[in-house]
């Protein structure tokens, strides 16, 4: 590595709860177990490329506000690995395990698809030979397939067939490159997969033409040799109207009815989450019911607005609960959490974004341990498993075995007369999270 871009920072450590040092780890101990795991483990943490070394702050009302010196050359293949060396810094200083990029964060796309490809095997090979001494690795890959103009009516689900099959090439080079660097997994956002009227709209051949796209770039990675999971990133809108990938429900609906659901399973970000109005945990569990929590993107939104403001995650009661669904399932599939967040527009020194990611990771270890803590020592599980008791034994398990008709919940209502109320204990429930944090 030739240059530091952060050399006021060294190496981000546990340093425990009580330390006064801004720039250390509290909660996030790599190496301690919990629920027969490391942490490391638990959540595979990635720096997202677009967000942390390539986003400067624009927005629509005014230009970037980061000056990030790893952007100044002029020859946009010196940029790319000065942009890279940055991010390795970032990454191994934060002593996080992965990151994630689209094709075109990891260098500028050029005029023709030719030499688009030639810059991001030109990257990819200085990527890699870093990645062998470093350690660090892809999470996942992904392209992007809606930023250009060229994608403004769609990329797979484009009415016009020479959009489509620009997009495919695009999805062949970014699984190469993934391959390549040992990608664990391979994600779609739909960003202009969906439409803004149904007027110019066929909506069912657009969505049959999105399941072709996605069988056709699943059938040349397992050709190529990928043993990854494909994820598919639901987001209800912005910047379509309507997403066709609108949540995590109408995502397993959308695979299971085109037979995609062995090798897709679903990244789940919380602020997409929120946007479809439902909640973080929601969205993890509907994944988790189809067997398709695969992975997360992390950040939050704001209460007071309706957009994808992509902060940090820091909400210790949302993530608590979002643990809580985590280990009830298993985990997560193949996949990680990926700080997909940007550091506000007014942060603009390059130490924010190690607060930016310590405040992430710091935030997810200790709704673990919450989590954990509730799940081991108090009686959440037993009250949840008592709240359906009555289907355990006697009628209650015979319906759930499909033993009983209609006519017998007939009888049996008959027989019983006005069921006794129960509550449902809502506050109760959630006192264990503040009593356990
Ligand atoms: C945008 C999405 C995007 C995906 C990757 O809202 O979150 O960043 O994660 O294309
Ligand atoms: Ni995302
Ligand atoms: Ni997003």
């Amino acid at each position: 590595m030739s240059t530091s871009y952060f050399q006021s920072i060294g190496r981000i450590r546990f340093e425990g709860p009580e330390t006064d040092n801004p720039l250390a780890y509290r909660f996030y101990d790599e190496n301690r177990l919990v629920a027969g795991k490391t942490m490391r483990e638990h959540f595979k943490f990635a720096v997202a490329y677009w967000h942390s070394l390539c986003n400067t702050g624009g927005d629509p009302f005014g230009p970037g506000t980061k000056a990030f010196p790893w952007l100044s050359a002029s020859d946009p293949i010196q940029r790319a690995k000065d942009k890279m060396d940055a991010a390795f810094e970032l990454i191994t200083k934060l002593g996080l395990p992965y990151f994630c990029f689209h094709d075109f964060d990891l260098v500028e796309e050029a005029e023709s698809l030719a030499e688009s490809e030639r810059r991001l095997h030109a990257i990819a090979d200085y990527a890699k030979a870093q990645m062998a001494s470093n350690g660090v690795k892809v999470l996942w890959g992904t392209a992007n397939l809606f930023g250009h103009p060229r994608y403004m009516n769609g990329a797979a689900t484009n009415p016009d067939f020479a959009v489509v099959a620009h997009a495919g090439a695009q999805v062949k080079i970014a699984l190469d490159i993934t391959m390549e660097l040992g990608g664990e997994n391979y994600v779609f956002w739909g960003g202009r997969e969906g439409y803004q009227t149904l007027l110019n709209t066929q909506m069912k051949r657009e969505l049959d033409h999105l399941a072709r796209f996605l069988g056709m770039a699943k059938d040349y990675a397992r050709q190529n040799g990928f043993k990854g999971h494909f994820f598919i990133e639901p987001k209800p809108m912005e910047p379509s109207k309507h997403q066709y990938d609108f949540d995590a429900s109408t995502v397993v609906g959308f695979l299971q009815s085109y037979g995609l659901d062995q090798d897709f399973k679903i990244n789940i970000e919380v602020n997409h989450a929120t946007l479809a109005l439902h909640t973080f945990q929601h969205e993890l569990q509907v994944a988790a019911n189809a067997q398709m929590l695969g992975s997360i993107d992390a950040n939050r939104g704001d209460y007071q607005n309706g957009w994808d403001t992509d902060q940090f995650p820091n909400n210790l009661l949302e993530l608590t609960e979002a643990m809580l669904v985590i280990l009830e399932s298993g985990g997560l599939q193949g996949g990680g959490v990926n700080f997909d967040a940007k550091t506000r527009r007014n942060s603009t020194d390059l130490e924010d974004l190690f607060h930016a990611h310590i405040g992430g990771v710091d935030a997810f270890a200790r709704a673990l341990l919450t989590a954990d803590a509730i799940l081991t020592k108090s009686s959440y599980s037993t009250w949840k498993q008592e709240r359906y008791a009555s289907f355990n034994e006697g009628e209650g398990l015979l319906f759930e075995q499909g033993a009983l008709q209609l006519g017998d919940l007939f009888n049996i209502a008959k027989r019983n007369g006005e069921p006794e109320q129960r509550s449902g204990r809502q506050e109760m429930y959630e006192n264990l999270l503040n009593r356990f944090l």
